[in-house]
């Protein structure tokens, strides 16, 4: 029996400042609906679409942010999303920021995507592992990236849930940049990875990039795809954003890596593909049937070593190893 899931990738134009949840509710409905109409099983919504991408701005007094935070999930703006989607028979996949208070009282800043199945059961909540940009107030910037400032990096790391009638993951934005976040699930068998990101086209670290964000966004999820034989289903908040240009091109790739379906706007768009997930196999059971070919014993600096170590002659002619910095 065919395991084909049809996903829809509802790419996000902008959200304004102030612009109120129940209107981007109205927004994901229109797009639930399109969905319905196309046949789709499963709704992916981009990382933190029920807000402006907070980030971009330094509050000084972090609590002025907390209205940028979910409570809860579902809440009271969302409820509407949870039963539509639960009358339809459709899944979804929402990016959201997470506030959460710790028993001690302790709060706790999340960048969190959570996914729900076609009966609108919550299957799993995922944190944001790769927490990019900076922690401290950057005037010199056009505008902030204050990831390290709003959101803690997860505990729980990259994880796989039968859902869909597969093995289906998530990760976030940044996380999409770094090959161990697909390989860490795909040694749990992934077979579709679910990413919203916000990405803007200009990186003050490095102007050089700001033409390639499109061409580094495909590379990276097209290799991940491949490398791994698992979908990945990409889904962009792009368009002008409060001033920032940030990228759209959301994109449902096959475990082949080519790109299925592409976004054509940078608007509030729906891009479908049936995915057969039996598809994964053709790649995990052969080329890359990690547990013929893989060499873990060969890999040990993979999870011993943060950042790189070179190694080093002192003057007794001894090698050492210098840590960078
Ligand atoms: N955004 C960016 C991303 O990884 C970034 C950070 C911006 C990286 C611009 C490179 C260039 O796509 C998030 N939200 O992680």
């Amino acid at each position: 029996m065919s395991r084909v899931v049809t996903v829809g990738a509802a790419q996000l134009g902008p959200i304004a400042r102030d612009e109120p949840r129940t209107d981007v509710v109205e927004r994901l409905l229109v797009l639930l609906h399109d969905a319905a109409d196309r046949g789709c099983d499963l709704v992916v919504y981009p990382e933190l679409a029920l807000t402006t991408f907070f980030p971009r701005w330094y509050l000084e007094d972090i609590t002025e942010a907390d209205h940028f935070y979910e409570r809860s999930m579902p809440n009271a703006a969302t409820q509407p999303l949870f039963d539509e989607a639960k009358r339809l028979g459709i899944g979804f996949c929402l990016g959201h920021a997470l506030l959460e208070t710790d028993p001690d009282g302790t709060e706790r800043r999340w960048n969190v995507q959570t996914l729900v199945e076609r009966d609108g059961s919550i299957v799993a909540t995922f944190k944001k592992v790769h927490i990019p940009g900076h922690a401290s107030h950057e005037p010199h910037r056009p505008f902030q990236h204050l990831e390290r400032y709003y959101f803690e990096p997860s505990p729980d790391g990259f994880g796989v849930w039968d859902a869909f009638g597969g093995r289906v993951g998530m990760m976030i934005c940044n996380d999409r940049r770094w090959p161990e976040s697909y390989r860490e699930m795909a040694l749990q068998g992934v077979e579709l990875i679910l990413c919203g990101y916000n990405t803007p086209l200009h990186y003050a670290p490095d102007p050089s990039q700001d033409p390639l964000q499109g061409y580094h966004n495909q590379l990276v999820m097209c290799a991940g795809a491949y490398q791994n034989g698992t979908f990945v289903v990409g889904v962009a908040k792009g368009g002008e954003e409060e001033g920032v240009a940030s990228l759209a091109e959301s994109t449902i790739i096959a475990p082949s890596g080519q790109p299925l379906a592409r976004a054509q706007t940078d608007g509030d768009e729906l891009i479908v593909a049936e995915c057969d997930l039996d598809w994964c196999k053709n790649y995990t059971g052969t080329l890359f049937d990690f547990d013929l070919y893989r060499r873990p014993e060969a890999y040990t600096r993979l999870t011993s070593q943060r950042g790189v170590a070179t190694p080093c002659t002192s003057t007794a002619g001894s090698t050492g190893f210098s840590r960078s910095r």
